[in-house]
């Protein structure tokens, strides 16, 4: 069992990185970009990381395709894939790299959902959180890995889960 930060959207604050990283010891950390920080920033060693409208060093991916614990990861910032008209592109583009898990960002509105055999996951903005959920102040995901599901919490900025927003999935 491993547990991963999902993380998207700081756009420049960066403590709110260095706090969370501290209290949930991930192991293993995403970022789907709108950091506004460099590439060679320490927080990101050993972090899966890409660029996103918001970011310039061109040093930043604009995807990775990484496999972690047995599970391909799609990791992208969205705005490509016009994930604010919805996920059809997105969704293509997870077919195409035959991806278990899409982790994106750049709506600020956090999701989970199960959509055509891929597992989407936006941690929602840690720093400018919009839609439903944006009175909780900004947002990130912890995914539990285990042998048969993946357990996606949602974490407020003070590293607490928020009890209603828990997403089981079977793993396909
Ligand atoms: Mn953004």
């Amino acid at each position: 069992m491993t547990r991963w930060l999902v993380v998207s959207d700081n756009h420049g604050d960066r403590d709110i990185l260095v706090s969370l990283k501290q209290a949930l010891q991930p192991d293993t950390i995403f970022h789907c970009g709108d950091s506004e920080m460099n590439a060679d920033d320490p927080w990101f060693k050993d972090a899966y990381v890409v660029m996103g409208n918001m970011d310039f060093d061109s040093q930043l991916p604009l995807v990775q395709t990484p496999t972690v614990d047995g599970c391909k990861v799609l990791l992208t910032h969205g705005h490509y894939d016009e994930v604010h008209w919805d996920l059809t592109k997105l969704k293509l583009h997870a077919d195409q790299e035959q991806a278990d898990l899409v982790f994106y960002g750049h709506t600020h509105e956090l999701a989970a959902e199960a959509v055509g055999g891929h597992v989407f996951v936006n941690p929602g903005s840690i720093s400018q959180p919009r839609g439903e959920f944006r009175q909780l102040g900004g947002t990130c995901a912890m995914i539990t890995v285990t042998p048969t599901q993946w357990v996606v919490q949602y974490y407020t900025r003070d590293a607490q889960p928020v009890p209603d927003l828990k997403f089981t999935f079977d793993r396909l």
